[in-house]
């Protein structure tokens, strides 16, 4: 028997699933997780030794590819000096500083250990901001497991939304509204209603959560306009996107500025690091000086931000985002030209470091559209591309993430092992 499917039988005994987050278990595709022991720049491997090209990267951290040895240095030596005081530390600020230096939109920010903390104070930051209640989220977007953002969209399009999860009472998502990503006409529609009790919205600017979802021309526009002009703040989920897309995120690329910015991932490097910043008028609310209440035993971790100070120097290196964006375009491109000639729907996109596979005649814009993706054709795809030593997201729901570490030869390993598999589909 498969070490992984022995120490899966074992982990299922103690951990819920077997895992410690849901999406590692493979409900979606089937079979049975890989537990991994060790990864190195684009590999990961697994408890049989098995090598893969990896293409999750830890959900998008693992952008400098997996210990990078100055990322690992930098961990060693904070460890050394211990590992946690629950007191401030001098590199909380030089991390601070590193943030507001890149996101023009930020001039203040906090620490948290995770997206969802990230997302779950912004939420509550905008509504002790405007002291107003309700929040407009998009289907298909995620943004962690905070109780009022658990909602998928009620029937109809102003109704309000329902809890994803048993456990959220009904009042606690009441006021959460839940909308179509790029349907910019029904946020409209929901300002000229609730206008003047709407604290935010809160969207991921380019999608990840649904495959990878581009916003169509005007949305972003759209939605700063109708916050600008209802008092509402605009709430750019960049956990994902932040330091992925692009060297400023997606508020870099769009040219629109949020009121608030979340992030996570890239900024911890691997380490658990989350953060929420903005405008100063709007952070100053943010307790002990103002009276909305956040706080972390952890928060600011000086291991974990020691990974993340030097994952964003590292970022930083003239021409980084141009070499990262190539890698992605040759993989899509190399990929979707292959199932081309072997025949499969195949399409695909990328932006920055994230890349979608869809299995679907064009590349989707919304959440109904990529919902029609071939999802037994991409079972079919990843465990293929799996059994070749390649690692995708075990969702066709995901987006996909490159490194630094994906040179050419990774890549066209990739794209060979692909034509083979595309071939059997
Ligand atoms: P965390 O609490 O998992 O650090 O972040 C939540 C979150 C918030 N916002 C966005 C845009 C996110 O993508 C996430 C988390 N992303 C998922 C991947 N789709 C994490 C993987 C997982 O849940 O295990």
């Amino acid at each position: 028997m498969s070490r992984n499917t022995e120490l899966f039988e074992r982990a299922c005994q103690t951990i819920p699933g077997g895992v410690n987050s849901p999406v590692r278990a493979f409900r979606s595709v089937g079979g049975s997780p890989r537990f991994i022991t060790r990864a190195l720049g684009p590999y990961m491997w697994d408890a049989d030794e098995v090598r893969y090209i990896d293409y999750v990267g830890s959900w998008g951290p693992a952008i400098l590819g997996h210990a990078h040895p100055e990322v690992i240095r930098a961990v060693q030596e904070a460890a050394t000096s211990g590992l946690s005081f629950g007191a401030p530390t001098e590199a909380e600020i030089e991390i601070a500083e590193a943030i507001a230096a890149r996101l023009p939109s930020i001039e203040k920010v906090r620490l948290v250990s995770s997206g969802t903390e990230a997302t779950m104070t912004a939420i509550r930051l905008a509504r002790g901001f405007t002291g107003r209640s309700k929040i407009i989220k998009f289907e298909g977007c995620y943004h962690g497991h905070a109780d009022s953002l658990l909602v998928k969209a009620g029937s109809g399009m102003l109704t309000f939304g329902n809890p994803t999860s048993a456990g959220v009472p009904p009042e606690f998502i009441k006021h959460t509204l839940v909308l179509d990503y790029n349907k910019l006409d029904a946020v409209e529609a929901a300002f000229k209603e609730f206008g003047a009790d709407i604290a935010c919205i809160i969207v991921e600017p380019i999608a990840g959560n649904m495959n990878l979802i581009k916003p169509v021309p005007g949305f972003l526009e759209g939605l700063r306009a109708l916050c600008t002009q209802y008092g509402a703040l605009l709430v750019f989920d960049e956990v994902m996107t932040g330091f992925r897309a692009g060297p400023q995120g997606v508020q870099g690329l769009s040219g629109v500025t949020p009121d608030i910015t979340t992030l996570a991932k890239v900024i911890g490097g691997g380490m658990p690091v989350g953060a929420f910043g903005g405008r100063a008028d709007i952070m100053e609310h943010i307790a002990p000086i103002g009276n909305v209440y956040q706080a972390g035993t952890l928060s600011g971790n000086p291991v974990a931000v020691a990974a993340g100070l030097v994952t964003l120097k590292l970022l930083s290196e003239p021409g980084f985002y141009d070499r990262l964006e190539a890698q992605s375009k040759k993989l899509t491109q190399g990929l979707a030209k292959r199932a081309k000639a072997a025949g499969v729907t195949l399409c695909s996109d990328y932006v920055g470091g994230m890349f979608g596979l869809y299995f679907r005649e064009s590349i989707p814009t919304t959440f109904a559209e990529v919902s029609t993706c071939d999802t037994e054709l991409f079972k079919r795809f990843f465990h293929g591309m799996l059994l070749k030593g390649v690692y995708f997201a075990p969702s066709a729901f995901e987006a996909g993430f490159i490194s630094s570490a994906h040179d050419d030869d990774v890549i066209q390993t990739t794209l060979d092992a692909a034509e083979e598999v595309f071939a059997k589909l």
